[in-house]
This record gives structure tokens, C-alpha cells and sequence, in this order.
């Protein structure tokens, strides 16, 4: 019985389109696109029910498609090919140059390459666009190969949104662009321009793998704006982070870590603060950090290093310190899978990212990176991890890098969700280090409407996040009641109105 039903229930809700051509799997991450851009007619399927969604467009069929939608009817073609009439048009047009599509089917037929078809369809849709050499050259890692005549083609595709760069940041030029690939930029470019009444699809994510640990996912890497696991799946760690560690040691040990661990946390964040009698002026606080970190990886979590400014909000004035103990940890922990490193918590105060953390950041990366070529570093921007814009304009060099946004929800609200947004979408790989449900200082609330905003995004978006704290402070943001003791595991009943909300997210 169960085979039967299980089709007729998916199809409900997936929509009946879901499965209009057999080789278009209802997870592909072009399934919506295909199914309204082919469902308005732009691009169709075949007689034997496929769409071939991988198969390559040729010049003929985009420039046909785009005859189409301007409206250009066909001249006397200088052939026989069916396409021969729009392909002559769009030369007279300057869509294209003679020498890029000499008259012959063979040419006609030619897989398109991505720098052509950027070319090709700015002419046809954003005559007027330029693009921005600085922004795009930046972020596509590949723009180098991108040949000359293409630049102002691609830096305006690019620039309008229409074309992007794949996972790992390449735009490449001179692949073939599928008709899967074509639905997707046609849509955005007919939204854009407002013709044809034309919405962007949501792609399909591919599947997520939560709250499972290191064992599972091995060493971690970035790949465009997603954190993913050693087979390239998307990753969310979703997790604690501690108080800072001077006043709340025994919240690191073995007993309470696993506890967390059980209750379906997969990272640990240990907040080593360098003021208000932290590292700076008692140096063995590091040991409790140690205690932690291995705790963690015993229990299969990932470990976040976090070196805590904030009383001092600009990350050069302990510089020094930052580089020696960096170091320390990079050899102590070279080459493990489960070590991350946050290299400043909060800057904050009279700081810029030009002026003071880009610079930190440039130096403890390197520091980092000589030791562990790849561990993933999280760096914090101005205004207690809020700046992002100050990021998106001049995002640092070098791979395995995100970049923290912090947010409390009795404080920070939309506004700050946009920014994470917008972020996200200038390719910006974001991880929310520390949140929490109260007020930015700790207490009041606890605001959990507004955390339940905060966390509905933070999965639509694959956003990975550690909540503060695990500790039993009098104040709201605290997941534990006073006197809570964690050692033996976490019941229901140790857990604070904040801990019992963020808990019930961590599965
Ligand atoms: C808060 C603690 C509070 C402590 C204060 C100063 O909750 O008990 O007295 O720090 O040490 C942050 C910081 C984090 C803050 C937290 C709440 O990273 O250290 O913890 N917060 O104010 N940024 C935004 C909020």
C-alpha cells in the first residue's frame, strides 16, 4: 500500500508540473525554472515527454528566444537553417558579430559559450548596461580568462543580476551554458526587464545535512555562501556558545558539552574573552578554552575558537597577543576536521573594516593559514557584527572564510535580516557565531516571536549559528537556570525559557 500512496501524496504537494518531463528530477535544483519558463512557452520540451535540462543551448535557440521576446521578426537568411532568418536579424542588429557565427549550420549549432551568451543577451535586453570592473573582477575568481571582447558583456550581465558565478566563485566563460542554466538567467533577465510577466523561481536546495557532527561530515570547506561537508552537501552547524569562559569554566567540561551534544547541538562555541579578566590579564583561561575544544571533538561537535573582543572593540590592540595564540592553536589543532577559528568576536567602537579589521583579519589569516592551509576562519565586521556593507564592498582574499553577523531579537529585527539577505546574495558566506533571544545586553525579554523569525530565515538560508550562552546567569539570553547543573545531561526543567526555545530548534 505504502508505494502506492507515497506518489499521489508527494505530487499534492508538490504541484502537478513537478513532473512534467522524465528527465527533470523533482530535487534538481532547476525544477521550478524549467517548469515555468517551458509552462510559458520560452523554451520547450521534446516529443518524448524530456527536456534534456543539461544538454547545451546553441546560438540558434537563444538567439531565437530572444527574437522572440523583443519581437524581431526574421530576415531572408543568408541559409537553409531553420534559424537562419533571426540569426541574420540579430546581426544586422549588433547582437553579434559575423566572425562569432559565420553562416553555416555547423556554427549555428555550436554549444553557445557563457561569455557570447552574456554578450549576446545584454544587447538584446540591457542595451544601455555597464557593468562595474572592481565589483565583478573581484568576485569572480576566474574573470581573468574571460576574453576581451566579452568584458563589457559579462561585467553587465553580472552587474545586472542575470549571470552569476558558480559555487566556487568561477564564471566560466567559456563553458557551454545548458538549458537548464538558460531558463534560470532568461527568468531573471525577463523579471529584470519586465517583460513577459516573468517571477524568479526559488532553486532547489540540494539536501541539507543538520545535526550530525564531525564523523558525519568530515572537514568542512566554503563553497560560494554555503558551509559544506566533505562531499560538497550543505552544512548547518547549529549550536551553543559558552559565556565567557573566566566565569563559567565548568559549562566546558566533558559532561555538560555532551550533554549539549545529546540534546542534538553539532558545534560548540568557547568565548574567550580578552578583557574583563580574560586572557590578557589571566593567560591560563586558555586552559578551560583547551578543555572545551576537546570536549567538543570527544563528542563529535565542531569546535569554535572564539577570541573575544569587546570591551575593546578594535581587534589591533591585543594584535600581538591575537597572532601568539593563533599560532598556539593552529599547531595544537593542524589538520583536525572538527577546529574552527573566530578570530575577533565583536569589533565595535571608533573600528572601520578598511581601517582596523581588514587589515587584523589579513594578518591573522595569514598567520592561521601558514600553519592549516584550510581551516575554516570566521572574521567579525564593525558595529558588533552588523557593518556587513563595509564587507560586501571589499570582502577579503583567500578561501574557507566567512564572515559573523550577531544579532539579539529583542534588539535587532529586519533590518538586520535584510542585510544578512543582502549579503548572502553578493556571495558573502555568512555564520551567525552568537545570537540570542533577549535584549543586545543580555536581558529582558525573552523576545521569541522574533527569534522565531530569526530562525525561520536561518533555515531557509542554511545559515549555521551558535546561540549565547550555556551558562546559568541570572539574565534572559542564559539556556540555563541558576543553578542548573549540566554534567549529568540537560532536563527539561534546567533549561531557561530562552534554553527550551533554542533547544527544541537544534534537530
Ligand atoms: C554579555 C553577557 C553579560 C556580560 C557582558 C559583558 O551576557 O553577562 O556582563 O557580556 O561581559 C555580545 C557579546 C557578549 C555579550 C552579549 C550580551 O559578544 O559578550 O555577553 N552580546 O550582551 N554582543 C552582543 C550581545
Amino acid at each position: 500500500m505504502k508505494k502506492i500512496i507515497m506518489p499521489i501524496v508527494a505530487t499534492l504537494i508538490l504541484g502537478v508540473n513537478t513532473y512534467a518531463f522524465s528527465d527533470v528530477a523533482s530535487d534538481a535544483w532547476y525544477v521550478n525554472t524549467v517548469t515555468n519558463m517551458s509552462g510559458k512557452g520560452y523554451l520547450s520540451g521534446y516529443n518524448d515527454n524530456t527536456f534534456r535540462p543539461e544538454n547545451n543551448i546553441s546560438a540558434a535557440e537563444l538567439v531565437t528566444i530572444l527574437s522572440k521576446i523583443k519581437g524581431v521578426s526574421p530576415s531572408v537568411g543568408p541559409s537553409a537553417h531553420w534559424a537562419s532568418g533571426y540569426m541574420q536579424s540579430a546581426l544586422d542588429k549588433g547582437w553579434y558579430d559575423w566572425d562569432e557565427f559565420p553562416p553555416t549550420a555547423e556554427k549555428y549549432d555550436e554549444p553557445i559559450s557563457r561569455q557570447i551568451a552574456a554578450k549576446i543577451m545584454v544587447k538584446a535586453l540591457f542595451p544601455e548596461a555597464k557593468g562595474d570592473y572592481n565589483t565583478a573582477s573581484k568576485m569572480l575568481s576566474d574573470f581573468s580568462s574571460v576574453d576581451g571582447r566579452y568584458i563589457d558583456g559579462v561585467l553587465a550581465a553580472y552587474s545586472q543580476g542575470i549571470m552569476t558565478g558558480d559555487n566556487n566563485g568561477n564564471f566560466n566563460p567559456k563553458k557551454g551554458l545548458t538549458r537548464a542554466e538558460a531558463c534560470s538567467l532568461l527568468e531573471r533577465a525577463l523579471s529584470k526587464a519586465g517583460l513577459g510577466d516573468v517571477k524568479v523561481s526559488e532553486p532547489v536546495k540540494k539536501t541539507v545535512v543538520n545535526s550530525k557532527g564531525i564523523s558525519a561530515n568530515g572537514r568542512l570547506h566554503v563553497e560560494g555562501t554555503r558551509l559544506c561537508n566533505q562531499n560538497g552537501e550543505t552544512v548547518v552547524l547549529n549550536g551553543m556558545s559558552t559565556h565567557g569562559l573566566q566565569w563559567f569554566p565548568q559549562f566546558t567540561s566533558q559532561g555538560a558539552i555532551k550533554a549539549v551534544g545529546d540534546r542534538g547541538a553539532n558545534v560548540m562555541r568557547f568565548a574567550m574573552y580578552t578583557d574583563e579578566n580574560g586572557y590578557i590579564s589571566s593567560p591560563s583561561v586558555k586552559n578551560t578554552l583547551i578543555n572545551g575544544v576537546d570536549a567538543a571533538l570527544a563528542n563529535d561537535m565542531y569546535a569554535i575558537i572564539d577570541w573575544h573582543i569587546l570591551r575593546d572593540g578594535d581587534p589591533l590592540t591585543y594584535k600581538e597577543q591575537s597572532k601568539a595564540f593563533f599560532t598556539e592553536m593552529a599547531n595544537k589543532y593542524k589538520g583536525n576536521p572538527g577546529v574552527i577559528y573566530e578570530i575577533c568576536n565583536e569589533p565595535n567602537g571608533n573600528v572601520s573594516w578598511q581601517g582596523n579589521i581588514k587589515p587584523y583579519a589579513d594578518e591573522l589569516i595569514t598567520t592561521i593559514r601558514s600553519i592549516d592551509s584550510d581551516a575554516i576562519i570566521l572574521v567579525g565586521c564593525a558595529d558588533w557584527c552588523q557593518r556587513l556593507e563595509e564587507v560586501v564592498s571589499s570582502p577579503l582574499q583567500g578561501k574557507n572564510i566567512m564572515y559573523t553577523c550577531h544579532f539579539y531579537a529583542g534588539t535587532h529585527t529586519q533590518w538586520l535580516r535584510d542585510k544578512v539577505a543582502s549579503a548572502l546574495n553578493s556571495g558573502i558566506p555568512i555564520f551567525i557565531s552568537e545570537w540570542g533571544t533577549s535584549a543586545a545586553d543580555g536581558s529582558n525579554g525573552v523576545y521569541i516571536e522574533e527569534a522565531q523569525r530569526w530562525v525561520d530565515f536561518m533555515n531557509s538560508n542554511n545559515i549555521s549559528r551558535c546561540n549565547w550562552s550555556l551558562c546559568d546567569k541570572a539574565e534572559s539570553s542564559a539556556a540555563l537556570n541558576p543553578g542548573a547543573n549540566a554534567n549529568d545531561g540537560i532536563d527539561n526543567g534546567e533549561l531557561s525559557a530562552s534554553g527550551s526555545f533554542v533547544f527544541s530548534q537544534f534537530n
